[in-house]
């Protein structure tokens, strides 16, 4: 399915997964509706897509954990903008990792709040659209994490579980129409991912990856382009990607 002009909207496109991802749109020619709190890193991946073929561009500066300001912001879009084909519900973060019983609430508020109520309330005002128009193409960020909890992790792992159990259930309440759910699962991708779950540590973030070569998020963004490039009559409904040297969120090879 061609992607040239579809309207394609991603959460978190700051940074990461969602800013490969809004590039590899870009080079399909699609048109971007780009999301994230920092407006001048928005500002930076907009002028880089627009360098990289995408057909138009418009940023909108929001938080995702604010279910009015989700609404408003969907509720008022141009109407050049307002038919979403694509929505990438990627906007998601760690905070912490620790025994569950010494955790932070805090750091559980944000991450349920961002990967779970965040992604709910995006969801909300974007799907019933597509099922009106009869075309659109959810797809959620899930992780490895989703799958098998690992230690110190129980919270965000329990977010990912989260996604996956919604992503499945949107699925099938979508049934009968021509909306698509795709749950796309990475294992370790270096992005900003651990500076932010390490509240900016940086040397405990580069322990993360040491001795691995991790997924980069080009990589990410290339499995979630091809997803929503299939032919219209192909839901992909999940795929688990990770670097070699992992074999699930438990089982590494590191190197010397
Ligand atoms: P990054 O930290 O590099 O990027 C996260 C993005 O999410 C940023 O653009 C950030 O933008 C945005 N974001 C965070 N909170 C909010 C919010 N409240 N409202 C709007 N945007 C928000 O991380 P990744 O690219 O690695 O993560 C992207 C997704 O991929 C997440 O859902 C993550 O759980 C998932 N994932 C990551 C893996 C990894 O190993 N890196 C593996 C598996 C899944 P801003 O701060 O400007 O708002
Ligand atoms: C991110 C991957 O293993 O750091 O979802 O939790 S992991």
């Amino acid at each position: 399915m061609s992607l040239k002009g579809k309207i394609v909207f991603i959460t978190g496109a700051s940074a990461g997964i969602g800013a490969a991802t809004a590039l590899a749109f870009a080079a399909e020619g699609a048109r971007l509706l780009l999301a994230a709190r920092r407006a001048g890193k928005l500002a930076e991946v907009a002028s880089r897509a627009l360098e990289c073929g995408a057909a138009a561009v418009h940023s909108i500066g929001l938080d995702v954990r604010d279910h009015r300001a989700v609404q408003q912001t969907m509720d008022e879009l141009p109407p050049e903008w307002a038919e979403i084909d694509i929505l990438v519900n990627n906007a998601g973060l760690s905070r912490g990792l620790e025994k569950l019983y010494m955790g932070k609430v805090q750091d559980w508020e944000e991450m349920i709040d961002t990967n779970v109520k965040g992604l709910l309330y995006v969801t909300r005002a974007v799907v019933p659209g597509m099922v009106v128009r009869g075309r659109g193409h959810v797809i959620n960020l899930g992780s490895t994490a989703g799958e098998l909890t690992y230690p110190n992790g129980a919270v965000y792992c329990a977010s990912k579980a989260a996604e996956r159990a919604i992503n499945d259930g949107l699925r099938q309440d979508v049934l009968g129409t021509p909306v698509r759910v795709t749950s796309v699962d990475p294992g370790m991708v270096e992005t900003e991912f651990s500076m932010v779950r390490f509240h900016g540590d940086t040397e405990r973030a580069a322990k993360v990856y040491k001795g691995i070569q991790p997924l980069t998020p080009e990589d990410v963004a290339e499995v979630i382009v091809w997803a929503a490039g299939r032919p219209a009559h192909v839901n992909i409904a999940r795929v688990l990607l990770t670097c070699v040297q992992q074999a699930n969120s438990l089982l590494f090879s590191r190197s010397e």
